[in-house]
């Protein structure tokens, strides 16, 4: 029997107990948006509506919804071990199989897989490899992160004290990270509106990384990490020849580059990760959402060979690395992963997502002109259309939109007023353009 979730006559004192995140509760309840069942490229929604999925759910269904190969493969390892520790001295199949395909994915020597369940934990465990890696190799003093403005790097009290989203800072300023310096962002309008894949203007944005240097010296930083294409922020696209200096920069002073690829991995630019796509090898990587194409969770942190060799080596005896979570490398979580590496590599969806970018640009690109939109940017499958906020209330247009999008039957991401377009990479570019009409209009509406 195939479980189905039946649209429930929900009333508010249903709706009460469940403490959503990053919603305004109160508000929500009044008037849910709910979905109850997902395939392909659209979910249905409560009422029993179809909503084309132009978000990945949230830039996770990479794959697209109710892919039956994931499902079966959930099954299969859920009923033959339903839980089994990744670590804490045991292992499982599963395990070793998911990491080596990761490994195989991942570029250079990117080749050691620590699991995690989230993005969040995989950024607060890759800052916890890079200290444990500058004490294995005998610089204990290299502490410091930077991170950059406008990063999304999760929720962790890591992720938040690297990020630079300040409304999630805000009410825990007090009890961050230490050492933390925050690079430039590269929102940079006035010179790189209305830019089709990468902004020509703002490769010396990542010369503030040496003024970093200079103030507290290369040999104190341990790591600096950046979202290769910032996407929570909206999809703000890194200039021609940024990504590349950093690394340099990096480089010459001997500092770890950590690229988060929550969102820019599993096909969403093009090629598997971006730093592929961008020619520029970080040092550790970050990777969740489309790893199981948003089933179940699940992520990870890929690590050089010589990172996980230095700190496996250092330790004298006994455990290296005082880290981990009970659902390290989780049975269904692996088998999910694999499943759905699998049907990344049967169908190319990486080269099916950049053979598709073309027409999605040109599709997002119709909306300049339209009312109140100040930008339309793009990188691979992930886009944006930045509308100017109404006078004093910012956010509202775009929640407009939002909402008027889904009840229109599009679902699209918002980050204030700007609205972020990234589908599952198996959209066709008919439902690009039926995206592209619902949001055309919903921004008229919202004049
Ligand atoms: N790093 C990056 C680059 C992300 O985009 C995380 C870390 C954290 O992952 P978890 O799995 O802990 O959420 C993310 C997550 C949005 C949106 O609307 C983006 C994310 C999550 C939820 C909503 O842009 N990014
Ligand atoms: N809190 C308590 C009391 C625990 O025992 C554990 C794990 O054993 C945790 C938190 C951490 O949970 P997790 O390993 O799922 O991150």
């Amino acid at each position: 029997m195939t479980p189905t979730m039946t649209a429930p006559a929900l009333r508010a004192t249903d709706l009460e107990a469940h403490w959503m995140p990053f919603t305004p509760n109160k508000a929500f309840k009044q008037a849910p948006r709910l979905l109850t069942s997902a395939k392909g490229v659209h979910y249905t929604n409560a009422d029993g509506q179809q909503v084309l999925d132009g978000a990945s759910g949230l830039w996770c269904v990479n794959a697209g919804h109710g892919r039956e190969e994931i499902v079966q493969a959930m099954a299969d390892a859920a009923r033959t071990l339903d839980y089994a520790p990744g670590g804490f001295q045991l292992g499982h199949p599963l395990g070793f199989e998911a990491a080596k395909r990761v490994a195989a994915l991942a570029p250079g020597d990117l080749d050691h897989v620590f699991f995690t369940n989230s993005g969040s934990e995989s950024v607060d465990t890759a800052l916890k490899i890079a200290l444990a890696y500058w004490q294995s190799v005998g610089q204990p003093e290299r502490v410091r992160f930077v991170g950059r403005l406008k990063g999304y790097h999760g929720v962790g009290f890591g992720g938040i004290s690297v990020g630079g989203i300040e409304p999630n800072r805000r009410a825990y300023a007090r009890q961050l990270l230490p050492h933390v310096d925050h690079l430039p962002h590269t929102h940079e309008l006035a010179e790189n509106w209305f830019s089709r894949g990468q902004p020509a203007h703002g490769a010396h944005l990542a010369d503030a990384l040496e003024a970093v240097i200079a103030k507290h010296g290369g040999g104190t930083i341990a790591a600096v990490i950046v979202e290769p294409v910032s996407g929570s922020a909206g999809v703000l696209v890194p200039p021609v020849g940024y990504l590349e200096r950093l690394r340099a920069i990096c480089d010459a002073h001997g500092i770890l580059l950590i690229f988060d690829e929550v969102i820019t991995g599993f096909g969403r630019v093009g090629t598997t990760f971006a730093a592929e796509r961008f020619g520029v090898t970080p040092d550790l990587m970050t990777i969740a959402k489309g790893l199981t194409n948003g089933t179940v969770p699940m992520g990870a942190v890929i690590a050089r060979g010589k990172i996980y060799e230095a700190v496996v080596n250092a330790a004298a005896s006994g455990i290296e690395f005082f880290h981990g979570y009970t659902y390290s490398a989780h049975p269904m979580a692996c088998a999910a992963a694999i499943a759905t590496m699998d049907i990344h590599a049967r169908e190319g969806l990486a080269a099916r997502s950049r053979a598709t970018e073309g027409h999605f640009e040109q599709a997002i690109h119709s909306l300049r002109g339209f009312p109140n939109v100040r930008d339309v940017r793009n990188f691979g499958l992930m886009g944006a259309v930045e509308l100017e906020p109404r006078e004093g209330k910012p956010g509202a247009r775009g929640l407009d939109v939002h909402i008027d999008c889904f009840w229109k039957g599009a679902l699209v991401r918002i980050t204030g007023d700007t609205l972020a377009i990234a589908p599952p990479l198996v959209i066709s570019r008919e439902q690009i353009d039926q995206l592209v009409d619902i949001l055309g209009a919903a921004i008229k509406r919202a004049a």
